[in-house]
């Protein structure tokens, strides 16, 4: 249909065992949420089990890191964000900056993983890098949440 002015995204954000070890951190990321005119539509704090991780990093299988990552993001709490905004995909993404902290300290320094990443690995959050990962990791994380019944809600301007 016709379509004007902004238009409201949803993405996944999570907050890594990392970051969640930290409260100062927790704390901060979630201001900076606040301060970039995120909505949080919903969040929780939950632990995966191994195969949970598995799961999720299907599509690295095989990759030098994945073992790594698995094991990590199953090593304790993350919280895990449904953020709204016009744009919310690529506007967390840059939030977050590059996924190698090295690389974030010296490109961007201002980005979250610059300032609080620990490791490739280890750094700090991750957020959804297409629409369609969105979806399947809104619903991975939330299964009761239905994005299209949200959006239809909506006032249609927003849409
Ligand atoms: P994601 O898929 O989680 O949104 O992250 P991304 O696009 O920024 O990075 P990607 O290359 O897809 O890697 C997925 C996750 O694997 C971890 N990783 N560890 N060298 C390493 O140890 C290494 N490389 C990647 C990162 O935690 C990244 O988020
Ligand atoms: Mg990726």
């Amino acid at each position: 249909g016709l379509r004007y002015g902004k238009v409201l995204q949803l993405t996944l954000a999570v907050i890594k065992p990392d970051a969640v070890a930290h409260p100062l951190i927790m704390e901060a990321l979630h201001q900076k949420i606040l301060e970039h005119k995120f909505s949080i539509v919903k969040s929780k704090d939950l632990v995966w089990q191994r195969q949970d991780s598995e799961r999720f990093y299907a599509e690295h299988e095989g990759r030098f890191f994945y073992q790594r990552l698995v094991e990590f993001m199953s090593s304790g709490p993350m919280r895990a964000y449904i953020l709204a905004r016009e744009d919310a995909i690529s506007y967390w993404r840059e939030l977050m900056g590059p996924t190698k902290v090295f690389r974030a300290r010296y490109t961007s320094p201002d980005t979250i993983r610059a300032q609080f990443g620990l490791t490739d690995t280890r750094n700090t959050t991750h957020g959804s890098d297409s629409a369609e990962s969105a979806q399947r990791e809104i619903t991975f994380f939330f299964p009761e949440f239905h994005v299209q019944e949200w959006m239809e809600r909506l006032e249609p301007s927003f849409r």
